[in-house]
């Protein structure tokens, strides 16, 4: 399988808010450097660098003024004279307005996120529109005819919907590559999210829409961070109605109980027959992820790979989430190579 990599996430790592205590994130370099060493080591193919795209690729999910903030943030914290990563501290909740954009880069920062776990730094911005650059260079890649590929993204996208950023994700890499197949002809595109939390930010975007499906398995959120969006009850609005699927599951799921979800899941999205399928893989489902709550053994990253080799579509794998680094290497290669039939 194709890989789309770039060193440049290195740029990013920052501070979170977490557990009452700001540390470093747990989104951290170590992680894409883990898996592309799995990558190599189990010579998955080859690995290539992602083209360039201009900021106005990401404006086809994100609103511009959401992209000029992302680019623009540093440089405006850093002339309201701080140091230190750039974290947002008040949020429009319910009846506080959110009609007018704040001039201040505080009340930016609370516009446009949804969490304390996004810390713009100095690198932020390069490395956020580079893992978006990945997945396009993935998504341009099977356009062109290549039945699959791996964009290996850092940071993530899944939590960042069309105006804000949240849960390590500030550009929605696998919605700009679903986007992007549309673009290109695509009638019908899907998304499949196996990360452990709710894709909120892929749901908001696609969903009033029928040419993009999306379904996503994950902690019930009830009981699992996003907490506010992700309930089974969430089928999708106007011409998007019927068109998103929800599977939350409970704290302990385990492979038994995860594949029936699973082929559910798969069943649908054969049903729906999509030029494209977009799998949002993130790996935090793994038993000793350290802010998870799943029960996914290594083996059973290859069944995963099996199934989704099962619906026969040209596919797009996007990294997202996983924070158990020493492991999260071989459950991402196991997709991947369960997906191509391989051991
Ligand atoms: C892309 C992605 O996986 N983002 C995840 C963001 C999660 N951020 C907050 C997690 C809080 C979990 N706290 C659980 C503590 C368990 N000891
Ligand atoms: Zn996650």
């Amino acid at each position: 399988m194709l890989t789309i990599y770039s060193d440049k996430h290195r740029l990013h790592h920052g501070t979170e808010l977490k557990d009452g205590v700001l540390k470093p994130c747990v989104e951290m370099p170590d992680r894409a450097d883990t898996v592309l060493a799995r990558v190599r080591s189990a010579a998955l193919g080859e690995i290539m660098a992602p083209h360039d795209y201009a900021s106005s690729s990401y404006s086809t999910v994100h609103s511009e003024r959401y992209v000029s903030f992302l680019e623009n943030a540093w440089s405006r914290w850093v002339a309201a004279g701080r140091s230190h990563d750039a974290l947002p501290l008040i949020w429009p909740v319910r009846d506080l307005r959110s009609d007018i954009e704040p001039d201040h880069i505080d009340g930016k920062l609370g516009f446009y996120a949804m969490d304390a776990g996004v810390p713009i730094t100095a690198g932020t911005w390069e490395a956020v529109r580079t893992s978006a650059n990945l997945a396009l260079t993935g998504m341009e890649a099977i356009a062109g005819g290549t039945s699959s590929a791996f964009a290996l993204c850092r940071p993530p996208g899944h939590h960042a919907a069309a105006e804000y950023m949240g849960g390590y994700c500030y550009l929605n890499n696998a919605a700009i590559a679903a986007q992007g197949f549309i673009v290109k002809g695509a009638k019908r595109v899907a998304v499949l999210d196996v990360d452990y939390h709710h894709g909120n930010g892929t749901q908001s975007i696609f969903y009033d829409r029928a040419d993009v499906l999306f379904i996503s398995l994950h902690g019930d959120p009830k009981n699992s961070y996003p907490y506010f969006l992700g309930h089974r009850d969430e089928q999708g609005h106007g011409a998007g109605m019927g068109f998103n699927h929800n599977y939350p599951l409970p704290h302990g799921t385990a492979w038994d109980t995860y594949s029936i979800a699973l082929d559910d899941a798969c069943s649908k999205l054969a049903a729906y027959a999509p030029d494209a399928i977009v799998i949002s893989l993130g790996v935090d489902t793994f038993k000793d992820d350290p802010i998870s709550q799943f029960k996914l053994e290594n083996q059973d990253y290859l069944r995963m790979g099996a199934a989704i080799a099962g619906i026969g579509k040209p596919t797009l794998f996007v990294m997202e989430g996983g924070y158990m680094v020493d492991d999260i290497g071989v459950n991402v290669a196991n997709v991947l190579l369960g997906f191509e039939g391989r051991r």
